[in-house]
């Protein structure tokens, strides 16, 4: 039994505003006529917060009293982006909250504004995460997202001089109100020591790890709230506090500020993200990190989320752990841990049970980007976990060895243990071997990853392999960022596509309706006009809402082709300068970008500079400037991407083809009637194949003929040497046009394009000038393109994540969602 649930405040204006100035006085402690505008939005989110508490309550307990299999996505990212926003679309309280506020003379927009987004995500991976909780709660499906909860985020980029500055993230500084603090449920989490066996009272030969340090996990829960449907899931994350042991005993010592110091040892975990997101670099405290949260996180689902006294032998008809990427993978030999150890399991019930309980979700195709963990490393960190590690190698091997006839290449390939260039576990086998599914995500990426990168896994266990496309959710890509386009295609086909976005279909016949099509037009337009008031606001960027908006977001790497992008407008500068062109025949148009770049990672903060710069030359040349303008707001995040996609025209999605698993932008901008401009790579495949050839723009290399290039040499240079439009584009960057004459600014950049181009940019570029040249045709005629455009939202349905979360409940979790909240 449980103490009956305090019911949410009067979902009217005036219970509204009762609620609001109790927290006003009661929680910030101030009155209205004193209260700075940040008191009034954390007033504002407690209030929020309120209506959402009973739901909150209700799902947890009924969660526990029915043991319903459950979902825990183990992920060490979530991009979520503001909560106020997301909290008041979820519980319908917009307009009591704009009426509530505006008769006390406060407005609701201008509140919003002052949330800092929590950045803990580098991109895709983390806003995947994201979209993936928020369909789960609003599916109905019994989950937990369990992740580190970063103190700093992704960092905050500043150009000076058009190069990218990292500033920290400090996301906390003004109050946490969406967090609620649990160090009451603390977990503790061993590190180092060494590892020892023993005979039990059975007498049987068992080990023990005894750890060298601990520290404490404190989980801090956030509410996911579904969509209208009273449901609210728990993001649980993890925050490191020193153990009170470690206090103690270097409190002793008698150097009291020495003690409190080397507390920040322990605390250091959690401290910050990584930014770097494709380039593992083998740093301890990553392994710290992954480590640290995938421990807290198992040890509480066991102890807090099943009844006490579970056989763990059910184990896996109470969860499934999905492991976002390898970050978690370290989870697999924990688990192993807990029961052989801890549980005192026979070593093959445990490898069941692990194996049924785990699967892999791979993101990457790049082979630089798949974790590999240094055996010495791990040894010294985790050494327990190494021995286990090794005894899942061997026992896998032989099985390699049994199955293959003594194939001794194959078995050195399959090795969890990497020899060269130094021992290492590769994290990605280990988690294809300790889990039960493996899926890519997308079509063309799952198939790559089965012919290529785990080829020999794939041959080994067929079934093992899956696919689940992306998907982004449409309450917070279409309902809160387009509210325009929401108030259109509900008042057209009702407001079920929220929450069943197939519905965007019934759209279909309205493509060739003259009068919605304007309808359409005009949101778009307002949309642009909206993006103008707020780059002009926060950045100072004046631009054009009478030009196309072409745009392209997403971290920077050399892989997604920023520079083809780069080079179409430098040569597009070519042309109106020589007088090539005239400024009369071009598409007025506006390229906005925007990236982060890993701090280390020299050559895209390079290419950062090299767009900032060819932007400068662009902007202030007088006849250039007036139809070409370049736009790099800086900091891209969650917020700008709220503000930026609902105004676009043209979507590139321009990596080589082969190496972006997925994308997620490219479903983000269709949905909200972009056309997109795009290579045949990762989720384009199937956004082109839903809207059709003749609403989407495709070019350049397939993967099959950029692997042929590749295979039989690629050589860059004779592109340049035969293509007058892109030789004379590089001659400009390289003579030093956009960087005051001196040529050497950026000849790392051209050089390196002219001599290794490891993605091909110089293969595509005419494919893709060929493509943009379609595109301003195409633009040229706004009815047709307008029409191109609305058929792309009604058939981009497919990318809500609610589809996705089917599709993994369907072919890896097999668990069912609830059918009542
Ligand atoms: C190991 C560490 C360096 C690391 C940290 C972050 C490695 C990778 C990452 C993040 C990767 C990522 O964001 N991948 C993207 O995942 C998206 C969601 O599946 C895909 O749409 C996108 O194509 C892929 O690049």
């Amino acid at each position: 039994e449980t103490t009956p649930l305090i019911t949410s405040p009067e979902p009217t204006v005036e219970g509204f505003v009762r609620e609001y100035l109790r927290e006003l006085n009661f929680s910030q402690g101030t009155i209205l006529e004193r209260a700075t505008t940040n008191d009034q939005y954390l007033a504002l989110a407690r209030t929020v917060r309120h209506y959402l508490m009973s739901r909150w309550m209700q799902t947890t307990v009924s969660q526990y009293r029915s043991q319903a299999k459950a979902v825990a996505y183990l992920s060490a990212e979530y991009l979520l982006g503001r909560q106020l926003d997301n909290a008041l679309i979820a519980t319908g309280l917009e307009e009591v909250a704009a009426e509530a506020l505006a008769s006390l003379g406060l407005d609701l927009d201008e509140l919003r504004e002052v949330e800092v987004e929590p950045g803990l995500g580098n991109g895709g991976l983390g806003r995947l995460a994201a979209c993936f909780v928020d369909s789960l709660a609003t599916m109905s499906v019994p989950a937990i997202g369990y992740g580190i909860r970063y103190e700093y985020g992704i960092f905050r980029q500043r150009f000076d001089d058009g190069r990218q500055v990292e500033e920290p993230d400090n996301w906390l500084d003004n109050g946490a109100p969406w967090e609620f603090a649990h160090p009451e449920h603390e977990v503790a989490v061993g590190f180092g020591g060494r590892t020892e066996t023993y005979t039990d009272d059975d007498g049987r030969e068992r080990t023990r790890w005894l750890p060298g340090w601990q520290v404490l996990g404190v989980p801090y829960n956030y509410m996911v709230p579904g969509y209208r449907n009273g449901r609210v899931n728990t993001l649980r994350l993890w925050s490191a506090r020193a153990t009170h042991a470690f206090d103690l005993k270097i409190f002793n010592y008698g150097d009291y500020a020495e003690a409190v110091r080397s507390q920040t040892f322990a605390e250091n975990i959690s401290k910050v993200l990584y930014p770097e997101d494709s380039t593992p670099q083998g740093k301890e405290l990553r392994l710290q990190q992954q480590y640290f949260f995938v421990a807290c996180s198992i040890r509480d689902f066991i102890d807090q989320l099943l009844p006490p006294g579970f056989d763990l032998h059910d184990l896996p008809d109470r969860v499934v752990f999905q492991l976002n990427d390898t970050h978690p993978v370290i989870a697999v030999p924990e688990l192993m841990r807990i029961l052989v150890d801890e549980r005192g399991f026979e070593w093959d019930d445990a490898w069941q049970v692990t194996q049924r309980c785990f699967a892999y979700t791979c993101h990457t195709l790049l082979p630089e980007a798949l974790e590999v963990w240094p055996v010495e490393l791990v040894g010294r960190l985790l050494p327990r976990h190494l021995e286990i590690v090794y005894r899942i190698n061997d026992e896998f091997l032989a099985q390699v060895r049994e199955r293959s006839g003594g194939d001794e290449l194959l078995v050195r390939r399959m090795s969890i243990i990497a020899e060269h260039p130094e021992r290492s576990v590769r994290m990605a086998y280990l988690a294809t071997v300790g889990g039960s599914k493996v899926n890519g995500v997308a079509e063309l990426h799952s198939q790559l990853l089965r012919d290529k990168v785990l080829a020999d896994f794939a041959a080994f266990w067929p079934e093992k392999f899956t696919n689940v496309t992306n998907g982004v959710t449409p309450r917070r890509f279409v309902k809160l960022a387009n509210p325009g386009l929401s108030g259109l295609i509900t008042e057209a086909i009702g407001d079920g596509w929220v929450t069943d976005l197939d519905r965007l279909r019934e759209l279909e016949p309205l493509a060739d309706d003259a009068e919605f099509r304007r309808r359409f037009r005009e949101v778009k337009a307002a949309n642009k006009d909206r993006l103008v008031s707020f780059l002009a606001a926060r950045d100072g960027i004046a631009i054009d809402p009478a030009t196309m908006l072409d745009v392209m977001v997403k971290r920077l790497h050399e892989y997604k082709r920023q520079l083809l992008k780069l080079l179409h407008v430098v040569t597009l500068y070519d042309r109106i300068t020589s007088g090539d062109l005239a400024a009369a025949d071009v598409t007025p148009r506006t390229v906005v970008f925007g990236a982060k770049a890993a701090p280390g990672y020299v050559m895209a903060k390079e290419i950062i500079a090299l767009i900032n710069h060819v932007g400068a030359v662009v902007n202030a040349h007088p006849d250039v400037s007036r139809v070409l303008r370049v736009a790099f707001p800086a900091n891209y995040n969650v917020t700008v991407a709220e503000t930026l996609v609902p105004a676009a025209d043209l979507s590139e999605q321009i990596s080589l083809a082969g190496k972006e698993a997925s994308g997620t932008g490219n479903m983000k901008f269709a949905l909200n009637g972009a056309l997109t401009i795009g290579t045949d790579d990762g989720a384009n495949v199937e956004i082109r194949r839903l809207v059709g050839d003749e609403n989407f723009f495709l070019f350049g290399l397939t993967e099959p003929e950029a692997s042929a290039v590749a295979e039989a040499g690629y050589r860059p240079a004779s592109y340049y040497e035969e293509n007058v439009s892109l030789r004379r584009a590089l001659d400009l960057i390289a003579r030093g046009t956009f960087s005051g004459g001196d040529g050497s600014v950026f000849e790392r950049v051209v050089s390196n394009l002219l001599s290794e181009d490891r993605f091909m940019v110089l293969a595509d570029y005419q494919a893709y000038l060929d493509a943009q040249e379609r595109v301003e045709r195409a633009y040229a005629d706004p009815d047709a393109w307008s029409r191109s455009a609305v058929l792309n939202v009604a058939r981009s349905g497919f990318f809500s994540s609610d589809r996705s979360m089917r599709d993994y409940l369907d072919r890896v979790w097999h668990a069912a969602p609830l059918t009542a909240g």
